[in-house]
């Protein structure tokens, strides 16, 4: 079910700082920056390698209020690992399968996530106390169902 872990998501304050302290510290490149207002973030990925079905990456994640996933983390356990996510080849039928073998589904069918990536959370508490999230890589999603792309919309 799992081709690789996709992304670490990690949770800071000030994402500017947390990128240059990865830069500086690990010569890691970022590869792409975005506002997701969907999921209360803006992010920077920075690139690990390439793997089985799309790259890994770290994930920067900055809130953009209180009221948000990450905002609500940050306050609650300060800056530190949110999420880990696992590349999967169809995004559709894992959430499918995974919800099947009674794991709470944070998201019903797939959202918008870094990089054109379809994604889909699992609840923590189901998970061992981590917060997963499946990403399906964005040159996978013609190959599977249609509703996979802009499953948003
Ligand atoms: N990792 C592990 N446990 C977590 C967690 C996390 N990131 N976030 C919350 N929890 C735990 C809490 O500690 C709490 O446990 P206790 O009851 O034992 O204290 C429990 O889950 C409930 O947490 P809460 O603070 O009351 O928060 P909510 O239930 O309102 O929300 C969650 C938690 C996971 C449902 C919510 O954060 C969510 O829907 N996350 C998915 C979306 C997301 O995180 N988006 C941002 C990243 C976007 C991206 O990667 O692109
Ligand atoms: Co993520």
């Amino acid at each position: 079910m799992f081709m690789r872990i996709d992304h670490v998501g990690i949770a800071c304050h000030d994402l500017e700082e947390k990128i240059a302290f990865f830069e500086r510290t690990f010569e890691l490149t970022v590869v792409a920056r975005e506002v997701n207002a969907e999921q209360g973030v803006k992010e920077a990925m920075l690139h690990i390698a390439d793997g089985e079905g799309g790259g890994s990456y770290i994930q920067l994640l900055e809130p953009l209020g209180a009221d948000t996933p990450v905002g609500k983390f940050l306050a609650k356990r300060g800056e530190g690992v949110h999420h880990v996510a696992f590349g999967v080849p169809d995004v559709v039928r894992a959430l499918d399968t995974i919800g099947g073998r009674g794991v709470r589904l944070l998201d019903e069918r797939p959202r918008h996530g870094s990089m054109g990536s379809s994604i889909a959370f699992l609840h923590p508490k189901d998970v061992g106390g981590m917060l997963t999230e499946l990403v399906q890589a964005p040159e996978r999603q013609a190959e599977t169902t249609p509703n996979a792309r802009n499953a948003d919309t």
